[in-house]
């Protein structure tokens, strides 16, 4: 028996490491509280810490971190979207990713695969062209192609034009990328504990406290904090802790499904999305189909996968790539999306003093937890939005000045 197998299987001669500092007591005061340890709470917390000196920082979450949407979204990264607003705000998260995994020492193999939309329709064309267009002139790299080139870019995908809904033609959006969701909190956890940030799981923020207008504390099923600012990262739970603090969000939220397949030899190289069938799929690094569709269509706050989703995404899935029909499906399940009226996100001041809100994000946040990140902290630290994400301020509702982003939402919803 090799020495070293019994070195390290004796017990009590190794101990694990565990990445995280563990911080059992909640003080009874902290300058920030971040409520939510998903990517977008963890990314705060690192970047207040990095960039703006703020150490003294607590991030609440009820359940564990990244167990959220962060754990449950299907990882698509682009910046292929319709307004000049949201392409701004998109592309500067593609550069921040791609230094990520340097910049947190954390592998969260980010991989650049080039997303396609396809358009099935005439209508459909037309809507990429215009998002080509403002991609382009706002220096992102989307094209329309013809079938020629789908058929260089994506081999197995059906092409064939007697099919029910033919492809037409798509948008290639060559910087669409992949990469692993809880490496990417867990990358942002670890970095920002490393500076001094406390991580509090399995604490649940049950009321907000104020003072004359402003943020006092936060009630918990722990007991209760003192402190400065707030900031709500909350995904799917965002109008009911917006409610704790004393106003109403336009947003309605909705179970989103997805599942994976058995691990195939890799095939499938670009992300490829048909907005008009309503389903998307891509290939993870184990090999597995991520594939997903639709948010369902009711508003719930439950998490349970569903038949439906399952046998609505088989037949158009089938109908592009018609050999996967032996696959196996090995996981389904839901996550909970915040949708808005106008398929943007929610970023900024609120009108509570010292209460930031990170909300709204629907179907479509994963590819902005960098960016979000390093924007709200820089909210939370300065008291103002930085110009990116002022138009996404929550009273561009009141003031009719919504970011139309529905025609770029992954599929139709
Ligand atoms: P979350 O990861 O949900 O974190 C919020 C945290 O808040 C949770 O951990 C929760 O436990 C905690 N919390 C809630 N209430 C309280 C409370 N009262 N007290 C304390 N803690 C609380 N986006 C993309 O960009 N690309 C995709 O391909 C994509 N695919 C998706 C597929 C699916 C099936 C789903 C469901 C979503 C998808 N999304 C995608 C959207 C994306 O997952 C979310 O927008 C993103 O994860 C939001 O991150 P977050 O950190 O804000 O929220
Ligand atoms: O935002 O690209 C996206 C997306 C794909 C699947 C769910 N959201």
């Amino acid at each position: 028996m090799p020495l070293g197998l019994i070195k390290y299987g004796l017990p009590g001669r190794r101990r694990a490491r565990h990445p995280l500092p563990s911080t059992p007591r909640l003080r009874p005061r902290y300058d920030v509280v971040i409520v939510g340890a998903g990517g977008h709470g963890l990314a705060a917390a690192y970047y207040l810490a990095r960039d703006h000196g703020i150490t003294d920082v607590a991030v609440l979450d009820r359940g564990w971190l990244g167990g959220g949407n962060t754990a449950r979204n299907t990882t698509i990264i682009r910046s292929n979207y319709l307004t000049p607003e949201g392409v701004r705000f998109y592309d500067e998260s593609i550069r921040l990713f791609r230094g990520l995994s340097g910049e947190l020492d954390f592998n969260i193999l980010y991989s650049e695969r080039g997303h396609l939309t396809l358009a099935h329709t005439d209508a459909a064309l037309r809507t990429m062209r215009w998002r080509a267009e403002v991609n382009k002139h706002l220096g992102v790299d989307s094209e329309i192609v013809d079938l020629d080139e789908l058929a260089r870019l994506c081999p197995p995908l059906n092409l064939d034009r007697g099919e029910r809904f033919p492809i037409l033609g798509a948008l290639h959006h060559k910087p669409g990328a992949i990469a692993r969701h809880d490496a990417v909190a867990w990358g942002y956890a670890i970095a920002a504990a490393r500076r001094g940030v406390e991580i509090h799981q399995r604490t649940e923020v049950t009321g907000i406290l104020t003072d004359k207008g402003r943020v006092a504390g936060v009630e918990t099923t722990r007991g209760r904090i003192a402190c400065g600012k707030i900031l709500q990262a909350v995904a799917g739970s965002s109008p009911l802790l917006a409610a704790m603090a004393g106003f109403r969000l336009p947003i309605r939220t909705v179970p989103l499904q997805a599942c994976v397949t058995e691990p195939l030899k890799p095939f499938l190289d670009p992300i490829v999305v048909s907005g008009s069938l309503h389903v998307y799929v891509s290939q993870s690094a184990r090999g597995e189909l991520v594939m997903g569709g639709p948010t369902d269509p009711y508003a719930l706050y439950a998490q349970r996968p569903t038949l439906e989703f399952k046998e609505g995404l088989a037949a158009p899935m089938l109908a592009l790539f018609p050999f996967l029909a032996e696959v196996r499906v090995l996981r389904q399940w839901a996550g909970l999306a915040d949708m808005t009226p106008d398929f943007s996100p929610i970023m900024g001041l609120t009108p509570l003093g010292g209460y930031y809100i990170d909300a709204g994000w629907g179907t479509w946040g994963f590819k902005a937890t960098p960016v979000c990140g390093k924007r709200m902290a820089e909210t939370v630290a300065t008291g103002q939005a930085p110009p990116l994400i002022e138009p996404f301020a929550l009273e561009r509702f009141a003031v009719f000045r919504q970011l139309g982003e529905r025609g770029a939402a992954s599929v139709g919803h």
